[in-house]
């Protein structure tokens, strides 16, 4: 029997940059070329997070992103039942969410776990993710219920908790890379940087040039 320990195949270098879906306005082909356009740019890994749709579209969507952006791995947003029917990489899960170490009983080896981190208590749960993703570092208007920013020294102190990769989250732009990576990131997951550019293969490559040019 080989020891599924063994077989887990995360690659931590898969967060450095992390693209998160903004909305399905022009339907999964324009949200999958928009994916694309960021990882042409440099995005390392897609995270696809939908809350307002059924599990039948997000299948569709990941499906849709699958076929056109193969080369990095897909996590989706909260729902660990769409990731494995669609056979997406893995899944990123939040607090309300079952706890990682619950559901790595139930998934495949090699499966991305994810797990968002806000306070001590959510890094304790968080045992058993792959990484973590810390924020809202910096105000975000793309999260209402994200709660107040928690700067970068608070960053620094729930990513040395959590021992495990440590991704920023929550306002970050390319002249914030330097700063989060200088405390400890393994990566930053963006939305509105990417997604709110006109052109997400310039916004994306900027970012990777920060964090290129961060040296770590
Ligand atoms: N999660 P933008 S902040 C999806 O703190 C999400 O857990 C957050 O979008 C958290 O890059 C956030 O546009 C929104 O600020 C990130």
């Amino acid at each position: 029997m080989p020891d599924a320990a063994a077989e887990h195949r995360f690659d931590a270098s898969s967060v450095r940059l992390i693209a998160i879906t903004d909305s399905l306005r022009d339907g999964p082909r324009g949200l999958a070329l928009r994916a694309a356009a960021a990882v042409f740019g440099g995005a390392t890994m897609i995270q696809l997070r939908l809350k307002e749709e059924s599990a039948r579209s997000l299948v569709e969507v990941a499906r849709t992103i699958q076929a056109m952006v193969p080369d990095v791995p897909l996590v989706v947003n909260d729902r660990a039942d769409v990731a494995l029917a669609a056979g997406a990489a893995g899944v990123h899960v939040g607090v309300d969410d079952l706890a990682p170490a619950l559901l790595r009983r139930v998934v495949p080896s090699g499966f991305i776990i994810g797990a968002s981190v806000g306070s001590e208590e959510e890094a304790a749960r968080a045992v058993g993710a792959d990484y973590v993703g810390i924020g809202p570092v910096y105000t975000t208007g793309t999260k209402a219920d994200a709660g107040a920013a928690i700067g970068v020294a608070r960053f620094a102190e729930l990513a040395t908790r959590c021992a495990l990769p440590a991704v920023a989250i929550g306002g970050i732009t390319s002249d914030r890379v330097s700063e989060l990576m200088a405390a400890g990131a393994a990566g930053i997951a963006v939305i509105s940087a990417l997604f709110g550019a006109s052109d997400p293969t310039q916004a994306a490559r900027a970012l990777r040039s920060a964090l290129d040019a961060s040296g770590r």
